[in-house]
């Protein structure tokens, strides 16, 4: 069908991992791409794109871009490969497996993946369905949200948030540890909508970067201190009578417990913690009171913690407390995923697999590569760059140096990973592909049809995992069903209501289709409860403070600085850090100093420093001023090793793989490392 598309404009959905899941229209031209811009139509991000896929083309005709599959001829990272075809490429991997399997069992096979692209077919479908018949090793996927997502639900029972059409009616929003400038574009125009209307718009962050200079009020946090804010905002609130006392009755348990507990975190205290002022508490807590409605919109980075699953549940308990969920604009989101829940099992296929089979967390790739017993023979990696974007990343990439360890990667473009890779795949971008979208912010689903035919020889997910499945000898008909199958499979889910509209022949039709969302109050959340827990038994149950706490992050080492190697504004991960254009646009790979930690260093802005620790080091380039605090740097963006002239900026290389509180979660901005002139 794809390929007899002809030229025209055809409505298109952004693939990638960003919560905005924008409405595109995809030009094409003589069979090629020629334009991507936004969809005016989407009802909520109404045409506006952001300048990273606004250049898509480049990434798509990227003269880097993999035609066919490889196989490796030189040492493993030497980045030496041959052309080969298919037939040899599938024969060669299944050979191995059959091989392996029959010698050591399946689970010495490990799948590794993420949401390079987003489509729920191509990225929790065939794939899974494949692995599950094997009877391979199966990845927790914790490399993102986890820890916050499994702290959110011990407050909301789930990724519930408010619907983002509403935020404009909001008259305080605090963007909580999110870059939303560059990460959340629609969020900020939807705040701006708000601002018209009187709205204050706050920024709590570790670092005053394009979203913090955007904010009537920047509040600037000592890293995985939040917690410990939002504590004594509510101490305040409590203290000044600035709660509601009617919702508290209402909707929540554990308001009484919860009122005693907060009497510790008084605003002297909880400022020698984080940093900020007590007279600055004091304000914000006073205008979140008064606010009506007043919104947060929670972030990724605070729980990118030892601490984070505890810190966003902490701050998810702040609008139970003001009970600003009653009103239109008013509450929270982290994220919105639950509302758009499709029928997991039916997509996934869980019953394929025959026996219990380990789970290996994404986020200690490095050690399960290294040192489980019995050991990984094989690993498949695909949507997922884990040599640039995985913890501990000198251990990842010891691990994937392995002689002995068999590794496919299927990937558009030969990244850092597939260089240690055996055999590379060619994969087909998002536009050669059909697949479902479902936003975890806004509340639509999408559907992506083919527009042009696939690069070269690539191809899609699904389509190698039916190659491999029949080379295997898999004969279950789940594993060779059609995209437009699967997609009406997972849209049949009777046990969430807000989805019964949305069907296949809709969204062919339609291309987005909103959920029949309904408010959370009044009504029953999935907390055991069906109310918000300030004060949670589940959590007790499993060994946490029942009540929002305070916890302290461990101390990584004695060095002097905190690091927060954040995401940037031109990249998604590490997507674009191999395409020219986007690379200029972002410029260099920067280090964000305080001046008073610089000057003494002798480092001044645009130097090339040396930034260590124990796991590794990297070289970034200086920028000296205020936009972090005294103790803290921060970095921006998951670059290539070759983006820098000087050293590779491979920030991984310092991160910690420790595992955060909740979820499995990633830590990757708990470390420190010390910094000096190159
Ligand atoms: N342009 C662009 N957009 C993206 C991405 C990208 O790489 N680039 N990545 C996508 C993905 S996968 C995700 S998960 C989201 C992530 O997007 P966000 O939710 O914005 O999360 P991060 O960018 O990880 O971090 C957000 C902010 O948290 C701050 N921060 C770090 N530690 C703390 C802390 O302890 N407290 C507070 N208050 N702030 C802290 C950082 O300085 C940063 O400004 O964005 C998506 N969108
Ligand atoms: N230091 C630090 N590290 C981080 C973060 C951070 O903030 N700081 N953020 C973390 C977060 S939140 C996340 S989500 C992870 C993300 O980490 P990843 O999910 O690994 O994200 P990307 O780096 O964008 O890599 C996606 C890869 O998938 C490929 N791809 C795209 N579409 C397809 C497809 O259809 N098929 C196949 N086979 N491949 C495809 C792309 O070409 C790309 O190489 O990174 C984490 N790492
Ligand atoms: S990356 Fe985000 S903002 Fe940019 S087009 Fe895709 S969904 Fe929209
Ligand atoms: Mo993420």
């Amino acid at each position: 069908m794809s390929m007899q598309r002809q030229d025209g404009i055809f409505p298109s959905v952004c693939s990638l991992d960003c919560p905005d899941q924008c409405g595109l229209l995809v030009h094409k031209s003589e069979g090629k791409i020629v334009k991507i811009e936004g969809d005016p139509n989407h009802p909520v991000t109404q045409g506006a794109i952001c300048n990273k896929v606004r250049n898509m083309t480049e990434r798509i005709y990227d003269p880097k871009r993999l035609t066919h599959p490889l196989k490796r001829i030189g040492k493993k990272g030497e980045n030496r490969f041959e052309k080969i075809s298919w037939d040899e490429a599938i024969n060669t991997i299944t050979f191995n497996w059959k091989n392996l399997i029959k010698e050591f069992g399946a689970e010495a096979i490990l799948p590794y993946s993420f949401y390079g692209n987003m489509g729920r077919i191509g990225t929790e479908g065939m794939d899974r369905r494949f692995f599950h018949r094997m009877g391979a090793s199966r990845l927790l996927y914790t490399i993102c949200q986890s820890a916050g997502t499994e702290g959110y639900s011990y407050t909301m029972g789930g990724s519930y948030g408010i619907d983002p059409e509403e935020t404009v009616h909001s008259k305080l929003i605090i963007m909580w540890g999110i870059n939303a400038v560059s990460t959340n574009m629609h969020q900020v125009v939807l705040a701006e909508k708000a601002r018209k209307n009187g709205a204050t718009i706050i920024v709590i962050d570790v670092h005053k970067n394009q979203t913090g200079r955007w904010a009537d009020w920047f509040i600037p946090v000592l890293p995985g201190t939040d917690a410990a804010l939002a504590l004594g905002i509510m101490h305040i609130l409590f203290a000044e009578n600035m709660v509601d006392r009617a919702f508290l009755e209402q909707y929540t348990v554990g308001a009484e417990e919860l009122e005693e507990h907060v009497r510790q975190y008084d605003p002297e205290s909880v400022s020698a913690i984080t940093g900020v002022p007590a007279e600055d508490m004091y304000r914000l807590a006073r205008l979140y009171g008064q606010a009506s409605p007043s919104f947060i919109r929670i972030g990724n980075g605070p729980q990118h913690h030892d601490n984070g699953g505890m810190c966003v549940r902490t701050i998810a308990c702040l609008p139970a407390l003001t009970g600003a969920w009653l009103q239109k604009g008013g509450g929270a989101i982290k994220g919105n995923g639950s509302y758009l829940d499709t029928n997991t099992a039916a997509l996934q296929r869980p019953d394929l697999l025959t026996q219990d089979t380990r789970r290996i967390n994404m986020n200690l790739l490095g050690g399960a590569l290294l040192e489980l017993d019995p050991p990984i023979r094989s690993l498949y990696v695909y949507n997922s760059n884990p040599a640039l974007v995985a913890p501990h990343a000198n251990k990842v990439r010891e691990g994937l140096a392995r002689e002995d360890l068999f590794t496919v990667v299927h990937d558009l473009f030969l990244t850092e990973t597939a260089q240690y890779a055996d055999i590379v795949l060619p994969a087909t971008s998002s536009f050669e592909n059909t697949d479902l979208y479902r936003s975890y912010w806004h509340h639509y689903m999408q559907i992506q049809q083919p527009v042009i035919a696939p690069y070269g020889e690539s191809k899609s997910n699904v389509e190698v995992f039916r190659l491999l499945a029949e080379a295997m000898g898999y004969e279950e008909q789940a594993l060779q069903d059609s995209e437009e199958e699967m997609i009406r499979q997972t849209l049949d889910h009777s046990a969430n209501p807000f989805i019964q509209g949305i069907t296949y022949e809709q969204l062919a039709e339609k291309q987005f289709l909103k959920a029949a969302v309904k408010p959370l109050f009044p009504g029953k959340l999935r907390t055991p409860s069906g109310k918000i827990e300030l004060y949670s038994s589940l959590m007790a149950s499993r060994g946490y403070a029942p009540l929002p706490t305070y916890v302290p992050l461990p101390k990584d080492g004695e060095l002097p600085f905190l690091f927060v190697p954040a995401p940037n504004h031109n990249f998604l991960n590490s997507t674009f850090s191999n395409n020219g254009k986007h690379v200029r646009m972002e410029k260099a790979p920067k280090l964000y100093m305080h001046k008073d930690d610089a000057s003494p260093l002798g480092i001044e802005t645009g130097a090339p420093v040396r930034v260590w620790n124990e796991r590794g080091e990297c070289v970034l380039v200086a920028m000296v001023g205020e936009d972090v605090l005294p103790g803290v740097v921060v970095s921006q963006g998951l670059w290539a090793d070759s983006d820098s002239a000087d050293g590779n900026p491979l920030v991984n290389a310092l991160t910690p793989d420790r595992i955060a509180d909740m979820g499995g979660g990633a830590t990757f901005f708990s470390g420190r490392v010390s910094v000096e002139k190159k």
